[in-house]
């Protein structure tokens, strides 16, 4: 299954994760996104027999690890959520979170170099300073100059605001 926009924003079609078995599984929280499948290599690093086999809640799959090296388990897509694993028995525990992928984008989205469109206007208003600066050396009017200013920082922050509220909001 492909996410929607797999061909335009170079969605991984596989979310590849290393966990290390040493008395424990390091890390013991994985985060993962829904919908992608997840392929989790499995290196052990200790000879306790808690190690010898990895067991997950939902699916439910339960795999031998090898002694040495590196066992690799591929879990499909995920639902958001939470799926557990374990040793046989219990003691080694670790956990996959499962997060809604749309969320992710619209992070993505709304982390842009500049921000907000309010913060873009306020730069703007910035730009303009200077020609405040000569506006109020031509009027030889300091007064004049400071009114300008005031008149564009009252407009960009109104058309800031304006362009705020119509931007797109996450649900
Ligand atoms: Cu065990």
């Amino acid at each position: 299954m492909q996410p929607p926009h797999a061909g335009t924003r170079r969605a991984p079609d596989v979310t590849s994760v290393d966990v290390v078995v040493d008395h424990g599984y390091r890390p013991a929280e994985i985060v993962v996104p829904a919908g992608v499948p997840v392929r989790i290599a499995f290196r052990r690093e200790d000879a306790d027999p808690c190690s010898e086999r990895v067991v997950f809640s939902s699916p439910r799959i339960d795999r031998r690890l090898a002694a040495s090296g590196t066992t690799i388990v591929e879990l499909p897509g995920l639902l958001q959520g939470e799926v557990r694993f374990t040793c046989g028995m219990g003691r080694y525990r670790g956990r996959i979170r499962v997060e809604p992928a749309a969320r992710r984008r619209r992070l993505g989205r709304r982390s842009g170099p500049l921000g907000s469109p309010l913060v873009m206007a306020l730069l703007a208003w910035i730009g303009t300073l200077p020609f405040a600066a000569i506006v109020a050396a031509l009027a030889a009017d300091v007064g004049s100059g400071a009114l300008a200013t005031m008149i564009t920082f009252i407009a960009s922050v109104v058309i800031g605001l304006r362009a705020e509220r119509r931007a797109p909001r996450p649900a």
